[in-house]
Order: structure tokens, then sequence, then C-alpha cells
């Protein structure tokens, strides 16, 4: 039986390419997000290329009462067993110093980043449990390890998912239930356009002059994570471009 793997935030970026190289590999998948039609055209298209089972749950992960009716609603006859969820929806939204900044930008940060993940884990953990297998991918990032000017909320997110990840590990160790937070470094997506409000030039210029991951770069090191041996679990992944040493320092080229 092919296994199943949940991944919120599936319309764009990491999640969309975690959607793709799960497919391929044969796994059968839950695919979340907010945007019905690119819920619907990814599932169209991943079943025909791969002939893979997909169901589509479209909710706002910041608010309990849609997720937990979303979660209620897993076809469990074509999906009995969720062995992997990742955790990768979420967002940055503004970029100021911290005196400065926006308090309905907080408000969607930390709602999301934090208690998104919160409320989906919440419903999925204890089907994990019931099933005595479980592998928890918390999408985190360079920015839960340092942090830089102006990133301050988010980057307080991203420590708090930190933390988050270590406390399940510890709470899920019992009923083998693996936990591993995956921390990329700067990845060309949609981040920048919805930290920036649409503003495509700002979003473009956070990428000037170096090349940056790809989702799909992120995608395969979250790919390799969840098939290694059953008894083998990486803990804590960061990776960067070749040129960014960590969540604050990245540099134009290499000499
Ligand atoms: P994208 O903006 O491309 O994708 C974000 C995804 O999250 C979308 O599918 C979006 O779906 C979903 N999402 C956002 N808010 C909500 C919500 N309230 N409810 C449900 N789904 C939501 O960005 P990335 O792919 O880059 O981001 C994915 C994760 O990676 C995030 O957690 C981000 O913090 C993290 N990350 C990104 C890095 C980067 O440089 N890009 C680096 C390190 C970490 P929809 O709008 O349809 O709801
Ligand atoms: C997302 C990338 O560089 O804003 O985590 O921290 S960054």
């Amino acid at each position: 039986m092919n296994r199943t793997v949940l991944i919120t935030g599936a319309t764009s970026g990491i999640g969309q390419s975690c959607a793709l190289q799960f497919a391929k590999n044969n796994f059968n998948l839950i695919l979340t997000g907010r945007r019905l039609d690119r819920l619907t055209a990814l599932k169209a298209s991943l079943e025909e290329q791969y002939h893979c089972a997909v169901q589509i749950l479209c909710f706002d992960v910041r608010h309990l009462e849609e997720t937990k009716q979303a979660i209620a609603t897993i076809d469990t006859t074509r999906f009995p067993v969720i062995d992997i969820l990742i955790n990768n929806a979420g967002l940055a939204s503004g970029m100021s110093t911290i005196d400065e900044g926006d308090y309905d930008d907080w408000n969607v940060m930390i709602d999301t980043n934090v208690k998104g993940l919160l409320h989906v884990s919440r419903e999925v953990m204890p089907m994990m449990k019931r099933q005595g297998v479980g592998h928890i991918v918390n999408i985190s990032s360079t920015a839960a390890k340092d942090v830089y000017a102006k990133g301050n909320v988010y980057c307080a997110t991203k420590h708090a998912v930190d933390a988050l990840s270590k406390s399940m590990r510890i709470d899920l160790l019992p009923y083998g239930i693996k936990v591993t937070s995956v921390n990329p470094g700067a990845c060309e997506t949609e981040f920048s356009l919805v930290r920036f409000k649409g503003d495509e030039d700002r979003a473009n210029a956070v990428y000037d002059g170096f090349t940056p991951l790809t989702p799909s770069d992120v995608a395969d090191a979250i790919y390799y994570a969840c098939t290694l041996p059953t008894h083998v679990c990486i803990n804590d992944l960061t990776l960067t471009c070749l040129t960014q040493a960590n969540a604050h320092y990245t540099i134009k080229k290499t000499v």
C-alpha cells in the first residue's frame, strides 16, 4: 500500500514542490491551502501524471474550527494512515524595525506560523499515536537559528517552531513518531512577494546577485529525510545556497 503524506501550504513554493516530489515517488497525497483553484489544478495534474490518490483540503490554518472540520473530512478509506505530516504553510508579512512593526503583520505571522502549525499538528498527532507510526516535518528556517535586521517577529515565529519541534520530539518519542525540523535559507518562491504584499520589484531584489535555493532543492532534502530506514531520524536539517552562511550573512558570489 502506498504511503500518505499530508502537506500544508501546497499551492505554491516549497509545499507544491514537495507534492510533486512525493507524487512521483508513489505517495498518496492530502494537500492543503486557501486557494481552491490552485489546489484543484494541482490535484488534477498529479492524478493524471502520477496516478496517485489526492485529496485536497481548502482551509485557513489560522482558524481552529476550520482546521478541525477540514481534517475530519479526510477519507480514511483511501487514506487510512497519515504517514507523514509536512507543516509547511507559513509566511512573512512586512519587514520593519521592531519599534515600527505593524500589529496586523505580527498577528498574521504568529497566527499562521505558530498557531496554524499547532492547530494542524494537534489534529494529526493523535492519529499518528493511534497508528503507532508517523513522521512530522516542520518547515522552519535559518531564521529559527539566528535573527536578522528587521526580521524580528518572523524570526521569533521560526524560533518558536524550533522549540515546538524539540518539544514534539520529546513528547512523541514513546510512540515511534519522528520529528524533523527543516531550516532552509533563502529560497525563491512566492515568499518575498507575500512579505512585500505584491511588490514584485522589491521581492525580486531579494534574490539579486546570487543563486538562491529552489523549492525543489528543499523538497529533495525533505524527501531524503522522510525515506530513511525506520530507525533513523534526522532531527534538524539546515540547508542554504552556496553564498549564504546563516540567516543574516549572504554574499553575492564566491571567490
Ligand atoms: P510561498 O508563499 O510560496 O508558499 C506558502 C504556502 O503557505 C502557500 O501554499 C500558502 O497557501 C500557504 N499558506 C500561507 N498562509 C496560510 C494560511 N493561513 N492557511 C493555509 N495555508 C497558508 O512560500 P514558501 O514556499 O517559501 O514558504 C513555505 C514555508 O517555508 C513557510 O513556512 C516559510 O516560512 C518557509 N521558509 C521559506 C523560505 C524562503 O526563503 N522561501 C526560507 C525558509 C523557510 P495559500 O495562500 O493558498 O493559503
Ligand atoms: C525565510 C527566509 O531569509 O527571510 O525564512 O529568513 S528569510
